[in-house]
C-alpha cells in the first residue's frame, strides 16, 4: 500500500467556505437547500462548479445525461482516471451536505494537490452525477445507473416529472445536455465521500465510516381507484374511499417492514388525491413506496407480504389497487481492495472509524457494478438528512476530505 504523505492535509476553511458558498443556490428560509435536479438552482450550482473546476485547471466533459466530468491530468494519461465525487442536486427539503460534501471535497482535493504541486501517476476525475436524488425524476441515481449500463440513455431522457417535462427537455432547458455518450468516459476506480445520513457514527463518536456495503432498494408506484361521491349523503358502509384505503396500505407497509426488521424499512413519501375537495369522498389517489434492506431475500419477502396485504384490502374495500415495481437496486458489496485503501488511509491519518453499511442509496453503489468503488462516511448531526436541519461539523468534513484525498493518492499513485 502506498505510503501516506500524512502531513498533506486539505484546507479545512476553504472547503467549509465552499460548502456554504454553494448553499446559496436554492437556499431556504429554514437554512436548507432546495435544488431539484435540472432546475434553475441546479443550473446555478453547475455553472459555479464548472467555473471552479476550470479555475483549478481541470478539463470539463459533460455526457448526454448532464453528468459533469472534470479531469486532472496525470503523468500517464494512458491509464483510466481515479474518479471521486458525488452529486449537487438536493431533495425539496434538502440540506447543505447531502451530495455536496462529496463533490466539493473532491474539488478541495484537487485544489490541495495543485497547491502542493503534486502530480499523480494516473489522471483523476471529479464527477457531479445528474439526479442522484430521484425526487423530480425517478429513479434515484439515474445518471450513474445509466453509466453502469442499467438503463439506456434514451430511456432516462424520456422520463418525465409531475408537470410532464422530460429529462431531455430539462437538460436542454439549463443547457447541460452534453455530447459525450453515457459510459464512454472510463474510470479506473470511484470513491465517494458522503455524510452518513444516519445516527451510528455520531452515537459511537467515530469520525469516519468505512463503507463496505449498501442496502438494496425497491421503489413502487401505486394507485388506488375507489369512487368519488358526496361526503354528506353517502352512508359509511357504502363508501369506496381511496384515501382511507391508502391509510390501510400505509399501516400495512409499516407493519410488514417492522416484521422483517430490524434491518428493513418502508416509506410512503408521496400521496396525491386526483381531484381533492373537502366535500367529495376521494375516488383516486396515486402514491409511491420506498422499501430497503441489506438483504435481497428480505426485499423479496416484503414484496410478497405487501402484495398479499394489498389484495386483501382491495377485495374488502371493493376498490382497485395498482402496485407496480419501478426500480430494484440490489444490495451493494464495495470492492475489498478499495475498502482496505480507505481503512488504511483513515488509520494512517489517526481518525476513529468503523465499518458501516450504507442505508442510503448513492451513485457509488451503481459504479460498484462496473468499476472498483468504495465510500467514506462522516457523521451528520443527530443522523438527520433529507431535512433542512441537516448539519455536520467543519472538522468532520475536513477529516472525510483528508481520508478521500489519501485514498485517491493511494489508488492513483504519486508521480512527483
Ligand atoms: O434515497 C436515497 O437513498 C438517496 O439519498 N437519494
Ligand atoms: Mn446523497
Ligand atoms: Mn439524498
Amino acid at each position: 500500500m502506498t505510503k501516506i504523505i500524512s502531513n498533506l492535509q486539505i484546507d479545512s476553511a476553504r472547503l467549509w467556505d465552499t460548502i456554504h458558498e454553494t448553499a446559496k443556490f436554492g437556499a431556504t428560509p429554514k437554512g436548507g437547500v432546495r435544488r431539484l435536479t435540472l432546475g434553475p438552482e441546479d443550473k446555478q450550482v453547475r455553472d459555479w462548479f464548472r467555473g471552479a473546476c476550470e479555475a483549478a485547471g481541470l478539463q470539463l466533459h459533460i455526457d448526454a445525461l448532464g453528468s459533469m466530468f472534470a479531469l486532472r491530468k496525470g503523468r500517464d494519461m494512458s491509464k483510466p482516471p481515479v474518479g471521486l465525487g458525488s452529486h449537487l442536486d438536493t431533495q425539496p427539503t434538502g440540506g447543505k451536505f447531502d451530495g455536496v460534501l462529496g463533490t466539493l471535497a473532491a474539488l478541495e482535493v484537487v485544489r490541495t494537490l495543485n497547491d502542493a504541486g503534486i502530480e499523480t501517476e494516473t489522471p483523476i476525475c471529479i464527477v457531479n452525477w445528474t439526479n442522484e436524488e430521484g425526487s423530480r425524476f425517478a429513479p434515484a441515481t439515474m445518471a450513474s445507473a445509466a453509466y453502469a449500463g442499467d438503463y439506456a440513455t434514451d430511456n432516462i431522457l424520456a422520463r418525465t416529472d409531475a408537470a410532464g417535462i422530460s429529462v431531455g427537455e430539462a437538460l436542454d432547458g439549463i443547457g447541460y445536455r452534453g455530447s459525450e455518450a453515457v459510459g464512454a468516459r472510463k474510470l479506473g476506480a470511484f470513491v465517494e465521500l458522503h455524510i452518513e445520513q444516519g445516527p451510528l457514527l455520531e452515537a459511537e463518536n467515530k469520525t469516519i465510516g468505512v463503507v463496505d456495503r449498501g442496502q438494496g432498494i425497491a421503489w413502487y408506484d401505486g394507485k388506488v381507484t375507489g369512487f368519488e361521491s358526496h361526503a354528506g349523503t353517502t352512508p359509511m358502509p357504502l363508501r369506496r374511499d381511496a384515501l382511507v384505503t391508502l391509510s390501510e396500505i400505509v399501516l400495512a407497509i409499516e407493519r410488514v417492514a417492522k416484521a422483517h426488521g430490524p434491518n428493513a424499512v418502508g416509506t410512503v413519501g408521496e400521496a396525491v388525491i386526483a381531484a381533492p375537495s373537502r366535500n367529495v369522498i376521494p375516488g383516486e389517489i396515486a402514491f409511491t413506496v420506498d422499501i430497503r434492506s441489506p438483504s435481497s431475500e428480505t426485499l423479496d419477502a416484503i414484496d410478497n407480504d405487501l402484495r398479499s396485504a394489498i389484495a386483501e384490502i382491495a377485495a374488502r374495500r371493493k376498490v382497485e389497487i395498482a402496485f407496480d415495481a419501478i426500480w430494484r437496486k440490489p444490495p451493494t458489496v464495495f470492492n475489498a481492495r478499495l475498502v482496505e485503501a480507505v481503512e488504511h488511509a483513515t488509520k494512517a491519518l489517526g481518525y476513529s472509524h468503523r465499518r458501516i453499511t450504507s442505508g442510503a442509496g448513492h451513485d457509488a453503489c451503481n459504479l460498484a457494478s462496473v468499476v472498483p468503488a468504495a465510500m467514506i462516511f462522516v457523521p451528520c448531526k443527530d443522523g438527520v438528512s433529507h431535512n433542512e436541519l441537516e448539519d455536520a461539523t467543519q472538522a468532520d468534513c475536513a477529516a472525510g476530505a483528508n481520508a478521500l484525498m489519501h485514498t485517491v493518492l493511494a489508488l492513483a499513485g504519486v508521480a512527483s
